[in-house]
């Protein structure tokens, strides 16, 4: 490839014809037009290599223009979650420190240029020459949340992202003949990355669906061959009637971000003959193992590391340790944060996931349990910490522990244990949390007791907490 290239432009652009969908469905969009519009939108960002653009927009085509339109310009998305409280984004601003902000609400941030998604469309105008970036520049942050607190925003290369893509086309076998259900968030590495890229690099299309919809996918499955989901996708899906019928012609059904469960696995294949290819990632690595497309799909196991991704435990083989992986497309670093960034990239290149894994005879991974603790509810992840500090600054609260508990729709769902100094009730409680944190966030139940259990150190014993509380249902 030639230097002067944008590397993940061109990467993610090898397989496209211009006069192809993208986009299909009701407001179908070709790649010429996908393109084009990307780099009208570019123009009108006025950015230098380097620059943060964030962007917290409800999902669009343009969202992902957006997106594309940074990558050209030589910048550096970095997409939040439109859920996020006011609070909680004034943290990713200021340490982004991003030229322009991309927000349906631009009034009041200390950034240089905030605007709407319809001001910056406004400005797109043609004439715009991708910027050359080279395989180490940044093309990404993806904020992380923090298990000591502050989240953290994972750098990630034009190399990382576009090595990622075309590890994944090739290992699930995406060309230009599939069409993919995408229903997935596009602030995540799911949706934004391992969905969205894989199918720009094939030159495929996509029904890019507003959100998530059993009826909409259901309705879409017939015509399309792939979808990617978190577990909750599917145990939702089982619930259709339609099922079976609508996946007789899919072709494949991806899930990850969560553990699936085996009983999930199971019934899916009962109930459409279709067997779900289980993988694992993470922000900070993009996709590490994948179940194989031809061979042994595993349940309950997250497949065999991926082409060009080295995976080993912190233990004696058999035995259950810390995941740590190697490769091209791991992260470069959190942004801002050289020590934390020591503490889990090891100087030759293996990153300490965090992951509790098991690698059995045969080369497959289990994750057994994580030992960072968070929750994952509903496929996004949830720090304990966050919620807890939020909490111990209510008035009335004493101390507090969260625990993520077993939930038949989400996989965990986020509960509260609180010891209180002062007379209050649970919705009060909720209602609070819910002012300065994202609502998913937010714990579903609580719990007043009258001290929680520690051990000999001082530490509380969240698996107590659990076993307590998960046995009262
Ligand atoms: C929505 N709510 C939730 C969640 N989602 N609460 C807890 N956990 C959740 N996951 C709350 C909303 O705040 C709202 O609260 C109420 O539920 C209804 O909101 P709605 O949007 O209608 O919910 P939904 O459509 O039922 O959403 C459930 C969902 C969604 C479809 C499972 O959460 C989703 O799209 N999850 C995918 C997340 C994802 O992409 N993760 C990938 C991360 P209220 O009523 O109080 O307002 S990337 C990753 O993990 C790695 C790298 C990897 O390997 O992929
Ligand atoms: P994130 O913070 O969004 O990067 O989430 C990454 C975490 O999600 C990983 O460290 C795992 O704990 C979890 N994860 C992702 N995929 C899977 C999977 N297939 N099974 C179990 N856990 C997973």
């Amino acid at each position: 490839m030639k230097t002067s290239a944008n590397h993940l432009a061109h990467a993610l652009r090898a397989n496209m014809r211009p006069d192809q969908p993208f986009i299909c469905g009701p407001h179908p969009l070709t790649y010429g037009a996908f393109w084009q519009g990307a780099e009208r939108l570019a123009a009108a960002l006025e950015i230098s290599p380097g620059d943060r653009v964030v962007m917290q927009v409800e999902k669009s085509v343009e969202a992902l223009q957006l997106y594309v339109a940074t990558v050209l310009a030589g910048g550096i998305i970095v997409p939040l979650n439109p859920a996020y409280t006011r609070t909680e984004t004034l943290y990713f601003l200021e340490d982004a420190t991003p030229s322009v902000f991309v927000t349906p609400t631009p009034e009041g941030w200390p950034v240089p240029r905030a605007l709407t998604l319809e001001a910056l469309l406004s400005e797109a105008r043609s004439g715009f020459k991708p910027v050359p970036r080279g395989p180490e520049d940044l093309a990404a942050i993806l904020y992380t949340s923090g298990t000591t607190g502050r989240s953290k925003g994972a750098m990630l290369s034009h190399r990382a992202l576009a090595s990622n893509a075309k590890t994944l086309q090739k290992a699930w076998h995406f060309t230009a003949e599939d069409r993919l259900i995408h229903a997935l968030p596009v602030f995540h590495t799911h949706g934004l990355f391992v969905a969205t890229n894989v199918v720009l690099m094939a030159g495929a299309c996509m029904d890019f669906m507003p959100k998530f919809s059993v009826e909409a996918i259901i309705n879409a499955m017939p015509r399309a061959t792939a979808l990617m989901g978190v577990p909750t996708f599917y145990t939702r899906l089982l619930k259709a009637e339609a099922l079976s019928q609508a996946a007789t012609n899919m072709r494949l059904f991806i899930s990850g971000s969560a553990p699936l469960l085996a009983s999930t696995h199971q019934e899916w294949h009962a109930r459409t003959g279709h067997t779900i290819l289980e993988r694992y990632g993470m922000t900070e690595t993009n996709m590490n193992t994948s179940n194989p497309y031809n061979g042994d799909r595993r349940a309950g196991t997250v497949g065999l590391p991926l082409a060009g991704v080295e995976l080993r435990l912190d233990a004696a083989e058999a035995e259950i340790g810390v995941i740590e992986v190697r490769g091209d497309n791991l992260f470069s670093g959190y942004w801002n944060m050289p020590e934390k960034t020591a503490e889990e990239l090891r100087p030759d290149g293996w990153f300490i996931t965090g992951d509790l894994g098991q690698i059995d005879a045969d080369g497959y991974v289990t994750i057994v349990g994580r030992g960072k603790d968070l929750i994952i509810s509903g496929g996004f992840n949830i720090y304990p910490k966050e919620v807890e500090a939020v909490l111990d600054a209510m008035p009335q609260v004493q101390e507090s522990a969260v625990i993520g508990l077993p939930d038949k729709d989400l996989g965990e769902r986020v509960v509260a244990v609180i010891v209180l100094k002062s007379e209050t009730n649970k919705d009060a409680i909720i209602e609070s949390a819910r002012q300065n944190i994202a609502r998913f966030k937010c714990p579903q139940d609580v719990h007043f007791v009258d001290a929680l259990p520690r051990n000999t150190m001082g530490k509380v014993q969240k698996n107590e907490l659990r076993i307590r509380l998960g046995n009262m249902g």
